[in-house]
């Protein structure tokens, strides 16, 4: 019992490592929708993706370059919009959100521009500036068991132009339990040593 226990212990953070790359989001980096070089198109949904009642842009190296393949999106479209997609997470896990953004050259200054994101109880603003070079943004979050939403929302003026979004992505980048979970799996092991011992003391 006692061998089983120490090799439960020494396998448990080892698990941590097995994490995986894999992005967990459908079309994160835009791509699904082919678009002729240099043109755009607004769409009320895309693949993976539910969209916000002013619909999406998507663009084809136009107004910028895509930072990954040939597209990415813009939120101002024809007014401020939205995009959002739910995925698993298992309870404890360790996620990471990664995304990048910037403006369009003929940007119409810092007060149109930005984009809002939320996931669980997270959330920020990036982009309310002038700044045309793709610039990347990364945080992390722990699963809650339940499906996640991640959201991202045009903001400043509503006039059609708005800051580029590209390359969304989410994966799993720990598997080890918060101290929270990884406590009780400890106190769970502490309880069979105990009992295993008792039992012992009896025969
Ligand atoms: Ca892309
Ligand atoms: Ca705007």
């Amino acid at each position: 019992m006692k061998r089983l226990i120490a090799a439960t212990l020494i396998a448990l953070p080892l698990a941590g490592f097995a994490a995986t790359d894999d992005n967990l989001l459908v079309n994160g980096s835009f791509e699904s929708n082919v678009l002729r070089n240099g043109t755009w198109a607004n769409f009320g949904s895309i693949d993976g993706w539910t969209v916000g009642n002013k619909g999406v842009e998507v663009r084809d190296n136009i107004s910028g370059s895509a930072l990954d393949g040939q597209n990415f999106v813009e939120l101002d479209s024809t007014g401020n919009s939205s995009i959002s997609q739910s995925f698993a997470t298992v309870a404890g896990y360790t996620y990471e959100l990664s995304f990048s953004y910037a403006n369009r050259p003929d940007n119409r200054g810092a007060a149109s521009n930005g984009i809002s994101w939320s996931v669980g109880s997270l959330s920020g603003t990036v982009g309310q500036n002038t700044s045309t070079s793709w610039a990347t943004y990364t945080t992390t979050f722990v699963g809650t068991g339940d499906v996640m939403t991640l959201s991202f929302a045009g903001i400043g003026r509503s006039d059609s132009y708005g800051t580029s979004l590209d390359n969304v992505s989410v994966s799993v980048i720990s598997t080890v339990p918060e101290p929270q979970s990884y406590a009780l799996m400890l106190a769970g092991l502490g309880t069979v040593t105990l009992l295993s011992r008792r039992r012992r003391r009896n025969t």
